[in-house]
């Protein structure tokens, strides 16, 4: 009987630091890219004595942060950690050696880095070292925190996340693509955090030609946080006076066009700071090859990308079955039936009505709702 509790309150302590764990990760998403934001706490006799988390850019890893603010008193702790520790010599040495020489005795692994370098080795190493490793407290949710990481390593694209704001009736834009507001200032600040979590953001041409967006994150204290700005412009009709373009400087605006796109247009473009990139035009339909625009991201270390419009790249993508996450934010009012509708030639229930998606979650902000998605069998 005392047995008993006792291990049910083991578990209950390692769920708790785990969790703690995944939260201090959660800090990196989206500025981690292109290494996962991983999460780690040091502890011994029940005390907290490090903590860590994937510095910006990837490195530092979690668990080098944690063992360096531990120092000492890492020895005979248990690691928790999000994310199986490397055992390959990347751009940082093996966070498993850092372990093991730092005397840390337990490690609890929230699930297994299916890079090809580590799968597995990182606990093989770890274990023959003598350390006691239990893999997979909280796998599913650490599996969700690193989907972005899972689909780049498995897959060579982003986890992508499509948010829409749509009118009670599910419209974008008024008739002709005439902007109209549609969610309040709790939802804006929900896309903003959005946006911070992941590492570029993507949209159309048509929604640059509409809205003039400037795409960046803009909450308070998070302004650094901006993604890596992406536009889909298969003929270069991006306007050089546009905002995008104008603040190319200070935050990265990549566009990808076609093959064939004039020259002295891209040259035009880079004298402005912006990347230009070539991809070739989707086989026997209209646009880009949107599965080559993914690869060539995920090639340069984006494994999050919120897709923010216009109706064309979302439906586009949803037929293409490479959504995996799909974010409704639902205003309180219609806007008509000549309004542009959310995806275009596909009616929404393409998302809400369909098996291949279930609803995860649902959230009220202010007069506004938002419900988000997920692919089936997404990870
Ligand atoms: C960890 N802890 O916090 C992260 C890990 O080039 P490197 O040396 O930075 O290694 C990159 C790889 O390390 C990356 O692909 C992923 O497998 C892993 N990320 N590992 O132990 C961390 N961010
Ligand atoms: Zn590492």
């Amino acid at each position: 009987e005392q047995h008993g509790a006792s291990l049910r309150t083991e578990k209950a302590v390692d769920l708790h630091f785990m969790q703690l764990a995944l939260a201090l990760g959660r800090r990196s998403l989206g500025a981690s890219a292109p290494n996962p934001a991983v999460g780690a706490v040091i502890v011994k006799d029940g005390v907290i004595v490090g903590r860590g988390w994937t510095q910006p850019g990837g490195r530092p890893h979690a668990e080098a942060e944690a063992l360096r603010r531990a120092g000492e008193a890492a020895r005979g702790a248990t690691l928790y950690v999000t994310l199986e520790p490397c055992s390959h010599v990347g751009k940082t040495p093996p966070c498993a050696d850092a372990v093991i020489v730092a005397g840390i005795t337990r490690v609890v692994s929230a699930i297994e880095d299916p890079t090809p370098e580590v799968s597995g080795q990182g606990h093989a190493r770890l274990r023959a070292a003598g350390v006691l490793v239990d893999v997979g407290l909280c796998a599913a949710e650490a599996a969700h925190h690193h989907a972005g990481h899972f689909r780049r390593v498995r897959d060579r694209r982003p986890h992508t996340i499509l948010k829409l704001a749509v009118s009670s009736d599910g419209k974008i834009a008024a008739a002709g693509g005439v902007p109209v507001a549609i969610t309040g200032e709790a939802a804006r600040a929900r896309a903003h955090l959005l946006r911070a979590q992941c590492s570029a953001i993507l949209v159309g041409i048509g929604t640059v030609l509409a809205d003039d967006p400037l795409l960046t994150c803009r909450l308070p204290g998070m302004e650094t946080r901006s993604p890596l700005r992406v536009v889909l412009d298969q003929a270069l009709r991006i306007p050089e006076s546009s905002r995008l373009v104008q603040s190319a400087r200070e935050t990265p605006l990549w566009i990808m066009t076609s093959e064939f796109a004039e020259s002295s247009r891209a040259v035009k473009l880079g004298a402005a700071g912006v990347q230009v990139m070539r991809v070739p035009a989707a086989a026997g339909a209209p646009g880009l090859d949107l599965v080559a625009v993914l690869r060539a991201l995920s090639e340069s270390g984006v494994t999050r990308l919120v897709v923010e419009g216009g109706a064309r790249v979302a439906s586009s993508l949803i037929a293409a079955a490479l959504v995996d996450e799909a974010w409704l934010l639902r205003g309180p009012d219609p806007i008509g039936d000549d309004g542009v509708a959310a995806l275009g030639a596909l009616p929404l229930t393409a998302i809400t009505g369909s098996p291949e998606f279930r609803m995860r979650a649902g959230e009220t902000l202010d007069q506004d709702a938002l419900a988000i998605y997920e692919r089936v069998q997404s990870i």
